[in-house]
């Protein structure tokens, strides 16, 4: 069940008939042409991106179309600092947390938690570097919610730490600047938008179901937001940069939509 976007995969999810994406092939060819769409992007996603319940003849449609009249500037106008994404109940939880990275489980390189330190740079004015401990001092917000990645899963999972806005405000961030980039201890990078990064569903996330997140998923500390994709949210972050000049990150330099969320 693929149809090819750009030459990557694009795969319905679950319970979406490939019929309906078929009858609106014309449009899909359309977006294609126009190189709107790169990567591959799901049906949950493009729910997620657009807000409209997919899965009605006409509806995909209509998310398409949304879709590829967006860029980042009116995604980020779009955003609604206040609108909270969906959230969900403690048994709905999945147990241990799916797991994803640009290489496989058996080559996730844990981080130790005496060592690690969290680095600050850019438009903040408390540069010093922060300690694991100091990190769990902080008071907790919780989130239940969907993680869905672009490749065609998603999971609902129990994220709790500080909110990102406390601690933004906590090293004296500058939250009049643009954009937030993050390094992580893969190599991985990546980057947000300051409205993302003070919306009340986005932590630094310490806890996974109430225990410390486990080496896989990023311990010590990852970020966890409600509106974006799977690949806005870095795992074993190790610096936090503030700043005015749009960075990058793994996927967006491979292509991948540089807002990525609703
Ligand atoms: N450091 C790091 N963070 C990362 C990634 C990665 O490869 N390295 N992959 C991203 C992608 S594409 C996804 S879908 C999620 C996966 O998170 P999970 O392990 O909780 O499912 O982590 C994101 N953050
Ligand atoms: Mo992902």
């Amino acid at each position: 069940m693929t149809i090819k976007l750009l030459g990557s995969r694009f795969r319905p999810a679950k319970g979406i008939d490939q019929g309906i994406l078929d009858n609106h092939r014309e449009l899909v060819d359309s977006i294609n042409r126009r190189g709107i769409l790169r990567g591959s992007l799901t049906l949950g996603a493009l729910t997620m991106l657009t807000g409209c319940e997919l899965g009605h003849d006409g509806s995909i449609q209509t998310a398409l179309r949304a879709v590829s009249e967006f860029n980042d500037d009116v995604q980020a106008a779009l955003f609604r600092p206040d609108h909270l994404a969906p959230t969900y109940s403690v048994d709905q939880v999945v147990k241990p947390p799916h797991f994803n990275a640009f290489y496989d489980p058996e080559d996730v390189r844990p981080v130790e938690a005496s060592s690690w330190k969290l680095e600050l740079s850019g438009r903040i004015a408390d540069k010093t570097p922060w300690t694991v401990a100091k990190m769990y001092d902080l008071p907790e917000t919780e989130i239940i919610i969907k993680h869905i990645c672009v490749e065609g899963w998603d999971y609902i999972g129990q994220w709790s730490g500080p909110s990102f806005k406390l601690f933004l405000e906590k090293i004296g961030a500058d939250t009049k600047a643009k954009y937030i980039a993050f390094k992580c201890a893969d190599d991985y990078t990546g980057s947000i938008d300051m409205a993302t990064a003070l919306h009340p569903q986005t932590i630094l996330a310490t806890k996974y179901a109430g225990q410390p997140i486990a080496d896989p998923y990023g311990f010590p500390l990852r970020l966890r937001t409600a509106t974006k994709l799977g690949y806005k949210n870095p795992k074993w972050i190790t610096a936090i940069e503030v700043t005015n000049v749009k960075p990058g990150g793994y996927w967006e330099d491979r292509g991948f939509n540089w807002f990525g969320g609703i």
